[in-house]
């Protein structure tokens, strides 16, 4: 497309907005409202495409994909959208004559960070695929006031302080009010028997009830004229509050109803792979997800008149259990609000739901209390009772006799409600996120079920976008790959990326990607310099693991093995040692204590070792504080070394590794998640692979554990670094700061086995491997073939190629064309 007016045109209209919008002219405007001036005329710009997208949405009537989702981690839009339409070194020049420059713009755009982590930015690069190859879709979820929240680093500890994203505004989104649906909650149902059509009624009564009201983001398509949706609903009283309402006694009820709204999508929780059984948690579920039903039934019953058809137009994707909610929503409207019987309604249902199971973790499973769940949602509990008594009846007649059968798959059990399994029974397709996690799910996890409907399990492996992890985040490599394969065309399909194979013994090409790498890590030092104070050299070994912090993740085994080679360094100054840089970057969900815990330790680790001069700057640890979509693009174009290190059989995909492979940073990792993939891809010798099997992990979960002692007392040199926790050497002398992690690590207290992830269990392997990335890195032509051998060998790992196998494998969906 580029751009759609002139350079000409497109300045006028910046200039324009700011005259509209602030009553300034462009060179008086602040910051924030040069980047609202701009964004005005981009979004101008795309509106004329999204109205020519909704009219071919009308003409063809094509099946459409609702990709439900209590998280969105999208990263900023503009420079995003600018770069999908195609648009973004025109724009860039445009500014650069108004003596405006894009970057520092698109810096002064708050990051929309409605989402945690992997599950939320999966969400985000789906809809970028989703456009980007043709499919009709929506995003649905929730537009929260407050997203993740910002984090500070006082004092060594995480600080969390609101994120306001919305405080001057979003340019780019849209609010409408006509599409507004009533979501009801609580009260009590009554039965009627309506004499003229002879059906029971159930009518909700004594109910509170909220507006939602829905806002509409664009997602652009790649140079397709596509422009899909995503809907985000944002929820108002249904009566306004009005003083006269004291008067007729209606006081109180305006202000519930007030309240209600406010708080429902007040905030983001920032749990992670963490289960909290908290109220308002199940209400912003079941807030999104009836709107979202309710807008989507309208649209189809506008130009369809058969319910019963709907599934042929109308697919529904669940993230995770966490719009699970959605299968008894759906038959509620089809039983209630269209009299279907419910087997009509049953078939329905389990045509049009589809689940996406991301991790197997125990404590991540959604399981609510039945008696908080059926005062919430009256009406949906009776008709996930009626789905769990047929259920049950079918294993009855499956597996006669088997109570084993009906404990562990039944939906309503020990008082509570089981999302996945409510999920699985109504869903017709159950997938995981990478083939080591589908596997476990079919084998151990999901077993039970896996025997009863083989058919439903299916794998898709998790992608990432390359239009925002290369294109935009790393904007050198980008041409540079355009230039060696004489094609643009990686940008809608990653696999041309292995035109870059017959580089990799070149001599040249090798000098030139590394080249890019280093100004890459120039750019992250700057920034590092900016925003923590430390120097760090470019030369050195970048050694990044980003993430969420969590312990199943094994930021702990990163930072011991950090003191480890300190305490090496310093015993033995004599040895060659290859100067390295520990980059981390992660948020702990603000209740999760020992994960902060983990961060002040990185944090003082950082202080003494950043601070000892004795050592010659050999080792640099950084902690960026604030780990967000924009800065990662940054740290992934400038990483030497991808750490992907969870406990085997705990992650069950991780994206950042993919993140990391398509910039050209080999794999520290173990066959965990879609690691295994990407080793199979890039080849066993191109990444640097530790620690213990899945399979051992599991065996040794099975028999309770293992005996850390052994390794302690077998072993000074992690003895040492494992004391060091607590004797002072990190905590000015305090010996109990870390007390709780070395107890984590040696003692079994009542919940937890001791070192539950295998942290000293893996340590030594997990020195050798690092050992290995020194020796590969010290031979510079070798590095740099591995390195380019990483970019060559993601094609599999784009987000466009999990997005086809979803359409054709479960949505069955067809592609539009948009005409300019
Ligand atoms: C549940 C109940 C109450 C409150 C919060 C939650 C909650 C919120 C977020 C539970 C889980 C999450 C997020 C999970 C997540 O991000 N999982 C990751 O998904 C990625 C995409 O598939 C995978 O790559 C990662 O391996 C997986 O950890």
């Amino acid at each position: 497309m580029s751009l759609k007016i002139s350079k000409t045109e497109f300045k006028k209209d910046v200039m324009d907005n700011c005259r509209r919008l602030f009553r300034k002219e462009l060179d008086e405007a602040t910051p924030q409202e040069q980047y609202q001036s701009v964004s005005y005329a981009v979004k101008d710009m795309i509106v004329e495409n999204w109205i020519a997208t909704q009219k071919q949405l009308t003409k063809d009537d094509p099946k459409i994909v609702y990709y439900m989702s209590m998280e969105f981690l999208m990263g900023r839009a503009l420079g995003n959208n600018l770069i999908n339409m195609t648009a973004y070194e025109d724009v860039k020049e445009a500014l650069d004559e108004l003596g405006i420059d894009l970057n520092f713009v698109e810096d002064q755009e708050p990051d929309p960070a409605l989402g945690n982590g992997g599950l939320g930015r999966l969400a985000a690069c789906f809809l970028d695929s989703l456009a980007s190859l043709g499919y009709a879709a929506y995003g649905c979820g929730i537009r929260y006031r407050y997203g993740m929240f910002k984090q500070k680093i006082e004092n060594g500890y995480q600080v969390e302080k609101p994120d306001n994203w919305l405080k001057y505004g979003n340019p780019f989104e849209l609010r409408r009010p006509e599409y507004a649906k009533e979501i009801r909650f609580g009260g009590n149902i009554r039965v009627e028997y309506d004499d003229e059509t002879g059906k029971t009624l159930f009518k909700q009564e004594n109910y509170e009830s909220v507006l939602a009201v829905p806002y509409d983001y664009p997602i652009v398509g790649y140079d397709n004229n596509q422009v899909n949706t995503l809907r985000i609903w944002d929820a108002e009283p249904i009566v306004d509050f009005q003083l006269d309402s004291f008067d007729k006694g209606d006081y109180h009820k305006a202000v519930e109803q007030q309240n209600l709204a406010k708080t429902i999508v007040e905030v983001l929780y920032p749990n992670d792979n963490h289960y909290a059984g908290k109220e308002l948690r199940l209400k912003q579920q079941y807030f999104f997800v009836s709107a979202s039903l309710q807008a989507a039934v309208d649209k189809y019953m506008r130009n369809h008149d058969d319910i019963r058809k709907l599934y042929e137009k109308a697919t529904f994707q669940m993230n995770d259990t966490h719009p699970t909610v959605a299968v008894a929503e759906l038959m509620r409207i089809l039983l209630d609000d269209y009299q279907l019987e419910w087997q009509e309604a049953w078939d329905v249902t389990t045509k049009a739901c589809a689940y996406t199971n991301h991790t197997i973790m125990a404590e991540a499973l959604e399981k609510w209390p039945i008696d908080l769940f059926s005062r919430l949602l009256p009406r949906v509990y009776q008709i996930i009772q009626e789905i769990d008594r047929r259920f049950i009846i079918q294993v009855e007649e499956m597996y006669p006799g088997n109570e084993d059968k009906k404990r562990t798959m039944g939906i309503l059990r020990d008082g509570q409600v089981r999302m996945a399994n409510l999920a699985i029974v109504a869903g017709y397709s159950v997938n995981g996120v990478a083939r080591l996690h589908t596997e476990i799910l079919k084998k151990r996890e999901l077993k039970d079920f896996y025997e009863m409907m083989p058919e439903k399990f299916n794998n898709k492996t998790n992608g990432i976008t390359q239009r925002r992890f290369l294109m935009h985040g790393n904007p050198l490599l980008a041409s540079w790959v355009t230039e060696k394969i004489g094609t643009k065309a990686w940008a809608t399909d990653l696999s041309l990326m292995s035109g870059l194979k017959k580089y990799v013994d070149d001599p040249k090409a090798q000098q030139e990607f590394m080249d890019i790498k280093y100004k890459n890590k120039e750019r992250l030092a700057k920034y590092i310099l900016e925003h923590n104070g430390i120097e760090v050299d470019p030369r050195s070994i970048f050694d990044v693991q980003v993430k969420r912090l969590h312990e199943y993740k094994r930021q702990l085994l990163n930072i011991m093995h950090v003191m480890y080679l300190y305490n090496k360094i310093k015993e033995h100054p004599e040895l060659s040692f290859y100067p390295r840089t520990f980059i981390f970057g992660a948020k702990a969900s603000a209740g999760y204590i020992r994960a902060k815990e983990i961060i002040k330790l990185i944090n003082s680790v950082a202080d003494v070792i950043n601070n000892d001069r004795s050592i010659n700057g050999k080792i640099k640890v950084v902690f960026i504080e604030d780990y967000r979509v924009s800065n990662a693009e940054w740290i992934f174009a400038a990483a030497d070394v991808s750490e992907q290190i969870s406990t085997a059989s705990k992650e069950a995909s991780g994206t950042g590794n993919m993140k990391f492979m398509l910039n050209g940073a080999p794999t520290l990792g173990t066959m965990d998640g879609a690691n295994v993939e990407i080793v199979e891809e890039v080849g066993s010798e191109n990444a640097f692979i530790f620690g213990m099997s899945s399979d051992e992990v599991m065996n040794y979960e099975k028999n309770g554990g293992y005996n850390p002692y052994e390794i302690y007392n077998n072993d000074a040199d992690i003895r040492r670094v494992v004391d060091q926790l607590v004797d002072g050497t990190y905590a000015d002398g305090d010996t109990e700061r870390y007390r709780d992690l070395y107890n984590s690590l040696l003692n079994t207290n009542c919940s937890d086995r001791a070192d539950m992830y295998f942290i000293l269990k893996d340590f030594r392997s997990y020195a050798e491997a690092q050992e290995r990335v020194e020796a590969a890195y010290k031979d510079r032509e070798g590095w740099a073939r591995m390195a380019l051998l990483n970019t060559a060998c993601c094609g599999k790992f784009s987000s466009d190629r999990t997005i086809e196998e979803y359409a054709k494998e479960i949505w069955h969906l067809h592609k539009i064309k948009v005409e300019a």
